[in-house]
């Protein structure tokens, strides 16, 4: 027997701004660090761009319509700082804040419940030219922000994001230098990590003055296995990896400390950040969001950098177009562990998606994708695994509503249950998205596949 979904747990569907909603610089949006990441020749597939991508910003509300079809009961989305203040700071843009304000509007009207994140990455280009997220005063320029968007929109939005996925951030944008903005410095990315954290605290501390719905966190997980052969040197390099990738921002925003291991991860990178600093970034939440894909297998590599592990390609596994070995029952796993060691939080998994390139067939226009069904129906059994194992599960959201930019590899891999022509708009939901349609009508109960 299946457990049954809660009465309230929410079906959604998540996107980012920067991936969807093209339009960049309408209505007066300062630049960001992504727009001119994509203008960096080298960085992105193909040379794509998000200057148009889903074309989100001018079709919303007929996307919010094609949400409704679905049956989705929320919607994730997140707001771009650029848009509310284009220098960053100081004077707050109507114009901007106004396409939030629509679309909340639009989702409500349509019995959606909104999730807002309030930092998907797209930073606005005059704070980057300050540092970016090594500026000290990060956090508190990302504290008035979000104010600005507490005020205006807590009267609608039930849920808010503090951060997407702050190890991305800090070990893609300023360790490997593979998303914006580029750099490749564990000075950088130690510092970074800090200032993240700091913010996340400072916003949360904000929305206790002046909000009255619930705040949260998103990371991303990936849990490290060593392989059935594994030496010391493995299960060392496993621990090392888990406490860099699982446990750096977690630790902190709920217990007050940063994980040993850093030390020897960062080296003499690592600054001996003062003890009340620390705790201060401890700040309680309302609930923790999991953007959760994939595990990882790894072996102990010297030549790897920062953590000296490699992953391991398992054999007969299945891996997704990202190179992502499917593995469902982590998933359960991962929100057994948050569980159990962060105090029993409400819980979300707020991504959860495959990239698979099905087009759609000439015939009837029909996109059949059966590996992404596949994927969806084992993942929502993994969140009902985790919560007859305890895991207070309180929503699900599909990554992603759209094919849509996928940051430095483009358009070319598609994670969206609604396929997006990006020559003429056209959107075609997938045969997935079919199928997440009807296990949202009867809240998860029938999970079989067509
Ligand atoms: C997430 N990793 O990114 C992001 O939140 C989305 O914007 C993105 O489109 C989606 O997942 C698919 O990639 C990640 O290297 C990027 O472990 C990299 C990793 C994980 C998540």
């Amino acid at each position: 027997m299946r457990q049954p979904f809660p009465p309230g747990f929410l079906w959604g569907c998540a996107t980012s701004a920067y991936q969807i909603e093209g339009s960049p610089l309408a209505d007066g949006a300062g630049v960001s660090n992504w727009h001119r990441f994509v203008r960096t020749p080298g960085r992105v597939a193909g040379g794509d761009t998000g200057d148009v991508a889903c074309d989100h910003y001018r079709r919303m509300k007929d996307d919010v319509a094609l949400m409704r079809e679905l049956g989705l009961t929320a919607y994730r989305f997140s707001i771009a700082w650029g848009r509310v203040l284009p220098e960053g700071r100081g004077k707050v843009n109507a114009a901007g804040l106004g396409f939030y304000e629509r679309l909340v509007d639009e989702l409500l009207a349509n019995g959606i419940q909104p999730m807002a994140t309030l930092y998907h990455w797209d930073l606005p280009a005059t704070l980057d030219d300050r540092g970016g997220w090594t500026n000290p005063d990060m956090p508190d320029w990302f504290a008035d922000y979000a104010q600005v968007c507490f005020k205006a929109l807590d009267d609608r939005v039930p849920l808010w994001a503090t951060l997407n996925e702050p190890w991305v951030i800090a070990d893609q944008g300023y360790m490997h230098g593979n998303l914006a903005p580029g750099h490749k410095s564990a000075y950088e990315a130690a510092i970074v990590a800090h200032r993240l954290m700091q913010a996340h605290a400072s916003a949360v501390q904000a929305y206790r003055a002046v909000g009255r719905n619930k705040i949260g966190l998103v990371v991303n997980i990936e849990p490290k296995h060593v392989p059935a052969d594994a030496t010391d040197a493995d299960r060392h390099a496993a621990q090392l990896a888990d406490a860099y990738m699982n446990r750096q921002y977690l630790d902190p925003a709920l217990l007050g400390r940063y994980p040993d291991e850093l030390c020897e991860v960062f080296g003499e990178a690592w600054p001996d950040w003062p003890a009340a600093e620390v705790e201060a970034l401890k700040q309680p939440i309302d609930f923790l969001g999991l953007n959760y894909y994939t595990r990882a297998v790894v072996r102990h590599d010297a030549k790897a950098w920062p953590v000296p592990v490699v992953p391991q390609r398992q054999p007969g596994g299945t891996y997704t177009e990202t190179g992502w070995e499917l593995h469902p029952q982590s998933l359960a796993d991962t929100l057994v562990w948050m569980h159990e060691r962060y105090g029993g939080l409400p819980l979300y998994v707020t991504e959860n998606g495959a990239a698979f390139y099905d087009p759609p067939t000439a015939i009837n226009g029909e996109v059949n994708d059966p590996l992404r069904q596949h994927y969806l129906r084992t993942h929502i059994a993994a969140v009902q695994d985790a919560m007859a194992r305890g895991a207070d599960m309180r929503g699900y959201f599909a990554w992603s509503l759209f094919d849509n930019l996928e940051w430095a590899l483009g358009f070319a891999k598609r994670f969206g249950l609604v396929h997006v022509d990006f020559q003429t708009q056209q959107r075609t939901p997938k045969a997935s998205a079919r199928y997440y349609a009807r296990v949202i009508a009867s809240h998860g109960a029938d999970l079989d596949l067509p």
